[in-house]
């Protein structure tokens, strides 16, 4: 559908690679179903490159807004060779598989092998301490299970060095968990842990007597035609042409660590997808546009529980509510040396993917965030335009993410 390109790829600026596919037709809606403002290219940009001044080696961003593509790039890929970030590159997705994880256990509730409200246990007898804890739960962030994460990365680049080859069975990372009490009684709270998408994945390789990655080719990437994305576990290497990805440490003016290759074995079905913007666009538009699972059971992964004032979570999947009124729909995703942003509009008509290929700098996380504002909320009034601006591209401590104590350094 894209008609032509322009431009190309430079290590030293952002530049516009394609864009307009075919003539405007219904634009992106919200809630409410009011029209959309168009992307802002300008804010894009400004986004991508406040990120590169705040330590982003490089960022990209892809809006696939009714058949138009906007695609912008800046900085590099890989700082040895210098080679500039192509918006075709893949990375590591971090905690976007949560949804790919989520809509495999859904279709499985479409197909009457799963119900949302019974027990982990009564299919995997035994794993969990409290038979109360359900399957929806899991999906929702609300069973309380401890999250390992927050005592394996409680130091950066250490707690990163001690697990970057290592590979470790699902049953191992539950009993990292199981260390530690719940964090809540069973559905009583929201409580962001990896642990839940642990639990995931063991729920879909017994119920389908499969490993996770089967099924998410036989379901998702393969239905939708995702040749850039792939499940690389325990395999430590990105195939084909990607990002690397730098992590930032924790003592401030140390250089950055290539944390490209590693196994991703201590996330697994909660974290270890590679994919690219065009993928992720596809998959969010096909998962909001009711490609994936029954209306049904879409309903059923938008029961929001309140994450806070702006997100609410629902079965693997946030909602981010934007300062035009726009609720948007999607992941984020954070492992070492790569942020993700990955979201949709209602409909699937609007999709935006986004990407720094750095970690543990809030800052960025936090500015890469304005790549939802530009994409849905459109050129800011020319009145407001300087603060609007400002609030963009300037990191607010409140508009984190809800990550574990010291998933990122301020
Ligand atoms: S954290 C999140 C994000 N999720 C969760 C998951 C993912 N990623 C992790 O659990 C990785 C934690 C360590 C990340 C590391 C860094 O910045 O690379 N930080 C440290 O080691 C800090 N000491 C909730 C942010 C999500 O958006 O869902 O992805």
């Amino acid at each position: 559908m894209v008609s032509r390109t322009v431009g190309s790829a430079t290590a030293l600026g952002a530049v516009l690679l394609s864009l307009l596919a075919v003539p405007a037709q219904a634009a992106a809606t919200d809630v409410a179903g009011t029209e959309a403002a168009a992307p802002d290219d300008a804010g894009l940009r400004s986004v991508l490159h406040s990120a590169l001044t705040q330590g982003a080696p490089g960022a990209m961003v892809r809006v696939d807004d009714n058949g138009t593509v906007h695609l912008w790039a800046e900085g590099v890929a890989d700082r040895d060779t210098g080679r500039a970030v192509i918006t075709t590159d893949r990375f590591r997705v971090g905690s976007v598989t949560k949804s790919f994880s989520a809509v495999v256990l859904l279709q499985l509730v479409d197909e009457g092998k799963l119900s949302l409200d019974t027990p982990v246990n009564s299919y995997l007898p035994g794993l969990l301490p409290d038979d109360r804890i359900t399957v929806r739960h899991v999906l929702s962030h609300r069973s309380g299970l401890y999250d390992y994460t927050n005592d394996m990365f409680a130091q950066t680049v250490p707690g990163f060095e001690a697990v970057r080859n290592k590979v470790f069975s699902y049953q191992d990372l539950v009993n990292l968990s199981l260390k530690k009490p719940l964090d809540n009684t069973p559905g009583a709270a929201y409580s962001y842990s990896n642990t839940n998408f642990v639990v995931a994945g063991m729920l879909i390789e017994k119920l389908t007597g499969h490993a996770v990655a089967t099924e998410y080719q036989k379901r998702i990437f393969t239905p939708l035609n995702l040749s850039d994305t792939l499940y690389v576990h325990p395999h430590t290497a990105v195939p084909g042409r990607h990002v690397n990805g730098y992590l930032t440490p924790d003592e401030t003016g140390a250089a950055l660590v290539d944390s490209t290759e590693q196994t991703l074995s201590w996330a697994q079905s909660a974290g270890a997808i590679v994919s690219s913007t065009r993928d992720l666009n596809t998959f969010f538009s096909a998962l909001m546009g009711g490609q994936l699972m029954s209306a049904t059971q879409l309903t059923q992964m938008q029961q929001w529980t309140t994450v806070n004032s702006t997100q609410g979570y629902g079965l693997g999947l946030r909602r981010r509510d934007l300062s035009c009124g726009i609720s948007v729909y999607g992941h984020t995703g954070t492992v070492q040396g790569y942020y993700t942003y990955a979201f949709t509009s209602k409909d699937g008509k609007r999709s935006v993917a986004a990407l720094a290929n750095t970690s543990n700098n809030a800052t960025v996380l936090n500015t890469m965030a304005g790549t939802l504002e530009s994409a849905f909320c459109g050129k800011p009034s020319t009145t407001a335009t300087t603060k609007a601006t400002a609030r963009r591209v300037t990191p607010v401590k409140q508009q984190y993410e809800d990550i574990a104590p010291g998933v990122a350094r301020d």
